[in-house]
């Protein structure tokens, strides 16, 4: 009775609440409002939407069922891992043409991780697992999962899988997509596809696998995946430096890349943001007098990753002055703090607009200053935070200041990296926050072909309406 009336209240067909209860079980049918509405924010704040109620289902078969019941209602269908995607994909966008608000399905109780395969160095998780738990496992093996991000503890599997996370050790390892073996998906109709058999060669047509990764919940809801792991890198190094320009640090990097194979991460950010940080944290400046630009460089390898670092950096000259250095885990925590705690600094002075991009690395160094005259020039007295994987060509430009839905500095500071020859989104992914200009990015032909994909594979636009595709 109590589904139905919540049912009946949101104007959804009577019947769907009392489906979705006897697939899952009715506790894993939340319809109380204020349960849902935790739901229905993002983690920036910046985004929300009504859901008609939130489903749990615990296995593959339930999601898939969930599913088919929600595509026969012509009900749309958000998927929410650990809500910590930074475009607003997790939450209830628009949803022209579908029967009242959407469910939404949380994938927390899809959390098993199968035993690490030592043989093939591989491990199946499930998709609501957490970075930090698939992390643990691996270790535990004596092996690693070479993805890591500040979110590691909510992050999950299929939310990375679904926004093809970068992370910091993208520069030695590549991202989610390099590290997936195989997927297992439940697909718009309710059928479910599964590689999950561990092939690393498998060349019997199209990759669904890859198709769904980055594909941000619109062509299916992933449940599981066969995931690469590394060797574990026993011995870890990490290098604060301050330097006079992005210019500086991207001349650096290049150098590193071409005599550091043990590179791991290269990081960047700035005064702004060290100020902030020690700011918002307590975390006391890494050397007294403040440095223009930062650069985070990490080295790990079995054996003396800071001799290999030091060897490398031999010929240039340094300023010791503006240089920390750590190899045990609470120094290299500390100097990964000054660079991790940036997104929950920002978010403490205001609500962001979010804006992940890269640049080619050569136009890196004009870009920097480029962005922060463009920002004051469309959002005067805003203020503009800059950090990211330098490495990668990934600057996260934050800007605070403008009201969420003042879309104009989006508008410039996308503009501006297109025109420079850059990608609107690096590693977070369109969600809804970037619909609007997907097309700085690609082409008409390449986005009527994923149109052709998404209207083949879902219909009834029951899949995370509103995201990815405008
Ligand atoms: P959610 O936020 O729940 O969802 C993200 C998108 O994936 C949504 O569109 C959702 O519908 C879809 N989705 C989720 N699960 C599934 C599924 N099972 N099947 C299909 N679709 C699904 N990102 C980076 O790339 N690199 C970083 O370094 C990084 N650092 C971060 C640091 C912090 C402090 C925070 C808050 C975020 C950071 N992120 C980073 C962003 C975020 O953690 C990633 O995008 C992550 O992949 C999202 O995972 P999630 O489980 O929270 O997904
Ligand atoms: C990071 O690298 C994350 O810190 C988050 O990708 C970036 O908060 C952001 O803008
Ligand atoms: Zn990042």
């Amino acid at each position: 009775v109590v589904l139905r009336d919540a049912a009946q209240r949101q104007g959804a067909p009577t019947d769907l609440a009392e489906t979705l209860a006897a697939i899952v079980g009715t506790t894993q049918v939340l319809s109380d409002p204020s349960v849902v509405e935790s739901f229905t924010t993002d983690w920036t704040r910046r985004f929300q939407g009504p859901a008609r109620l939130v489903v749990r289902p615990a296995d593959t078969a339930a999601v898939a069922a969930v599913i088919k019941a929600c595509s026969e209602a012509r009900v749309g269908v958000v998927i929410q891992g650990g809500n910590t995607g930074l475009v607003g994909g997790s939450v209830p966008a628009a949803h022209p043409g579908l029967e009242g608000p959407p469910v939404l399905l949380s994938t927390s109780r899809l959390d098993s991780i199968g035993p690490v395969d030592t043989v093939a160095s591989q491990v199946t998780a499930g998709a609501g697992a957490t970075l930090a738990a698939l992390q643990r496992a691996a270790r535990a093996a004596g092996l690693e999962f070479p993805v890591d991000l500040g979110a590691r503890d909510s992050a999950t599997i299929g939310g990375m899988i679904a926004t093809n996370a970068g992370g910091v050790h993208v520069i030695r390892y590549g991202g989610t997509r390099a590290q997936v073996v195989g997927v297992e998906a439940a697909l718009a109709d309710g059928q479910v596809v599964s590689r999950l058999g561990g092939l690393v060669k498998d060349n019997t047509g199209y990759d669904l696998s890859q198709l769904l990764v980055g594909s941000e919940g619109t062509l299916g809801v992933v449940t599981a995946a066969r995931l690469r792991l590394v060797p574990h890198m026993a011995e870890r190094a990490v290098l604060l430096l301050g330097l006079a320009s992005t210019a500086a640090v991207t001349e650096l990097v290049a150098h590193l890349r071409g005599h550091l194979s043990g590179l791991s991460a290269a990081e960047i950010f700035y005064r702004e943001g060290m100020e902030l940080v020690c700011r918002h944290s307590g975390l006391t400046p890494p050397w007294p007098e403040a440095s223009e630009v930062y650069l985070l460089i990490e080295c790990s390898g079995r054996t003396s990753p800071l001799e290999e670092m030091l060897e490398a950096l031999s010929d240039l000259e340094v300023d010791d002055a503006a240089t920390a250095v750590a190899t045990d885990s609470s120094g290299i925590e500390r100097l990964w703090s000054y660079r991790e705690r940036h997104t929950e600094s920002v978010s403490a002075i205001g609500v962001p607009h979010k804006l992940d991009v890269t640049l080619p690395l050569g136009v890196l160094g004009e870009f920097e200053p480029a962005v922060r005259r463009r920002v004051e020039e469309v959002a005067p007295g805003s203020t503009a935070i800059l950090w990211g994987h330098v490495g990668d060509g990934n600057i996260h430009v934050n800007v605070v200041g403008p009201g969420p839905e003042d879309e104009r500095v989006d508008s410039a500071v996308l503009e501006l990296v297109a025109g420079l020859g850059g990608s609107i989104s690096a590693e977070h992914g369109i969600g809804r926050a970037k619909t609007a200009w997907l097309g700085l990015s690609r082409s008409e032909a390449e986005i009527a072909a994923m149109r052709a994909i998404k209207t083949a594979l879902d219909p009834e636009g029951i899949l995370n309406p509103g995201v990815l595709l405008p």
